[in-house]
């Protein structure tokens, strides 16, 4: 299909095979690309493996939107086996790596096996070479990314690991461009476990579309009513930090490991600080609305603050300023640990060390202690090494009810929202298809706004709703959705750039049920990969259950276990599952996933 390059480039780092394959045009017709196509080739290539083997495989892929000439179009999923979770893995990194890769004439690139020695790749167009990364192991990802523009240039896609994925820390992510982060189910241990230090693309091709014409015609006018829009202004003067003063106002703050929802120090770590503080704004390629905010930290570094990363490192740990956080985002960057994971796990480490159940002393807001755990965390040493898999395992190890505040769902640490009041926003983490991220459905804003406390049909169905435009669509067509979420970019022109690529016309209710195909295929590969995989894995940590924040104004509010339960059942129903969260044999059939059926006995 036009649009597409129609290449997939397989590297195997055990034997040093590079092979070029198509890809078939019933795969972009069903499955779009990105995401969707990223579980397609889990499902049919990666079974009942270790995660952390030579028999897990990384893939890195792009959708028919990404790298084009269009609003914020510079993404990249980057997917696995999630050595985090156990099930299906993924996060969406905005580089040039996207472009480049594209450029080069793939749409996806594929890493298996394991090779003897720490390597890179280079892939320059038609060239694909694995290369010795003796110099790069050990070294942060700043000095690897300033190591490999050196040698391979300033205008070079470069993805790549830190010490803590070299290290086999099952919460690190990868990094790209100095501060962009993607795939934090453990996608930075997966590319350590094959001793991959980097991905370095470089392509100078053209992406083969149906009409470039009136691409370029809808990229104008496109990028016209982005700016034209009227929360732009804003938007660009504080980036994700604009929700950190909404999230304390309406008690979603994540403080003290989501014990409350408000912070006394928000004054000193919101957008307004940030603003004080910024040196410098970068963002990803094709990007009027670069939301990179860089400000130096405590000791003068550079550091790029996002809402998520503030509200893990700040209130959740106690942090008093917004400059010791962002020394802390700077460390996480440094080591390749994804921010959010930190944060949790290092307020879990807190909580236990005032609750006495760890012999070390770190307290809330402890600025040294916490830089020195992050160390420990990423060498896996000292109280660090209870860290290596995450919370959930951390708290499996420890006992003594600590499960109730190990905040994850599925083994995924949950991201920046405490939603003891927020029922919606609670179904969205406890049904995301890869555990505790808010990137499928954030509904919290839309709760808010309308009735926050009320357990009715319609959440589930927005849930359902922002599912399949988010995690379905943006994650396939694979392009930023901010423009949406942010500015009010109109979602109808999505389906006119896809035309104007493919030359196929999609309306929304296709494209609705393409990211249908891809939910289930991604259920029925947790259920695959663990047996034991029910009901029982969608719900949200205990504590929002079980303790109402003792500050603000919706203190003693907590989330009411048996209506939760029932939006759940009408979740499944929505969707065409079983009161186990299993796709059906006919939903199955119905998508065109009739052959999914037998391998999880249905
Ligand atoms: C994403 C997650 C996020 S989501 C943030 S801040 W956010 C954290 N950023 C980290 C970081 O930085 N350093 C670090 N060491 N760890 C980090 N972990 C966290 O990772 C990001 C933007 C943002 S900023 C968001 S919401 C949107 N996410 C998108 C998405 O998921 N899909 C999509 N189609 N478009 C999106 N646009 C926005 O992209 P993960 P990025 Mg990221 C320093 O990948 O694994 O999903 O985790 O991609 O290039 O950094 O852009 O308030
Ligand atoms: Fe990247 Fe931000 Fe632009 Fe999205 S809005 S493409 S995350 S710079």
């Amino acid at each position: 299909m036009k649009g597409y390059a129609g290449k997939l480039l397989r590297v195997n780092l055990s034997d040093g095979k590079i092979s070029k394959e198509e890809i078939p045009e019933s795969m972009e017709r069903e499955f779009l690309g990105g995401r969707g196509f990223a579980i397609k080739l889990l499902w049919d290539e990666v079974k009942k493996v270790d995660p952390l083997s030579e028999k897990n495989k990384i893939i890195f892929s792009t959708g028919p939107l990404s790298g084009q000439l269009l609003p914020s179009s510079g993404k990249m999923v980057i997917a696995s086996k999630s050595p985090l979770t156990g099930g299906y893995g993924d996060g969406n990194i905005g580089t040039m790596a996207s472009v480049h890769l594209r450029k080069a004439g793939y749409d996806v690139l594929l890493v298996e096996g394991k090779s003897e020695k720490p390597c890179y790749l280079f892939i320059e167009d038609e060239r694909a070479e694995i290369l010795d990364a003796s110099e790069l192991w050990g070294k942060n990802t700043f000095e690897s990314q300033d190591l490999l523009e050196k040698r391979h240039g300033k205008n070079s896609g470069i993805l790549l690991i830190g010490p803590s994925g070299e290290n086999l820390i099952r919460i690190s992510t990868v990094l790209s461009q100095r501060g962009r982060a993607g795939g934090r189910p453990g996608m930075g241990a997966v590319m350590g476990s094959k001793n991959l230090k980097a991905v370095v693309l470089r392509g100078t091709g053209s992406i083969p579309n149906f009409d470039d014409e009136k691409l370029k015609e809808y990229a104008k006018k496109a990028y016209e009513e982005i700016k034209g829009k009227a929360a732009y202004p804003f938007w660009m003067r504080q980036g994700t930090m604009q929700v950190f003063e909404w999230c304390n106002e309406n008690n979603c703050l994540p403080t003290y490991n989501f014990r409350e929802g408000v912070f006394e120090f928000s004054k000193e770590m919101d957008g307004y600080v940030l603003e004080k503080l910024e040196v410098d704004r970068k963002g990803c390629p094709m990007c009027n609305m670069q939301c990179g905010h860089i400000v130096k930290d405590i000791k003068g570094e550079r550091a790029e603050l996002d809402y998520e990363n503030v509200g893990m490192l700040g209130p959740n740990l106690g942090m008093k300023t917004l400059a010791e956080v962002a020394l802390l985002n700077r460390m996480a960057d440094e080591w390749g640990l994804d921010a959010i994971s930190l944060g949790s796990c290092i307020g879990f480490l807190m909580e236990a060390s005032e609750k006495g159940l760890i012999k070390e002393r770190i307290s809330w807001g402890d600025f040294e202690g916490t830089q020195r755990l992050i160390r420990e965390i990423g060498m896996g040493e000292g109280v660090g090494a209870l860290m290596t898999k995450g919370v959930k395992s951390a708290s499996e190890e420890m006992g003594k009810d600590s499960h109730r505040w190990a905040m994850h769902v599925k083994g995924l640490e949950v991201s920046a929202y405490n939603c003891h009041a927020c029922p919606g926003m609670a179904l969205a983490y406890g049904t995301s298809p890869i555990g505790a991220h808010h990137k499928d459905a954030w509904v919290i804003a839309w709760e808010v706004a309308t009735d926050r406390f009320s357990y009715n049909k319609e959440k589930v169905e927005k849930v359902v709703e922002f599912q399949r435009i988010r995690g379905g669509f943006f994650e396939s067509a694979t392009v930023c959705r901010l423009p949406w979420v942010e500015v009010s970019f109109g979602l109808d022109w999505y389906p006119k750039f896809l035309e104007a690529i493919t030359g196929y016309h999609r309306d929304w209710e296709e494209l609705y049920r393409i990211g249908d195909r891809i939910y289930a295929l991604i259920r029925a590969y947790w259920k695959r990969e663990i047996p034991a995989f029910d009901r029982s894995w969608d719900y949200p940590p205990g504590r929002w259950f079980e303790e109402a924040p003792s500050q603000g104004k919706l203190k003693g509010i907590k989330v009411d276990r048996e209506k939760y339960d029932q939006m759940l059942s009408w979740y499944y129903e929505i969707r065409g599952w079983d009161q186990n969260g299993i796709p059906s044999k006919e939903t199955l059939n119905r998508l065109g996933l009739g052959e999914v059926s037998k391998e999880i006995s249905l």
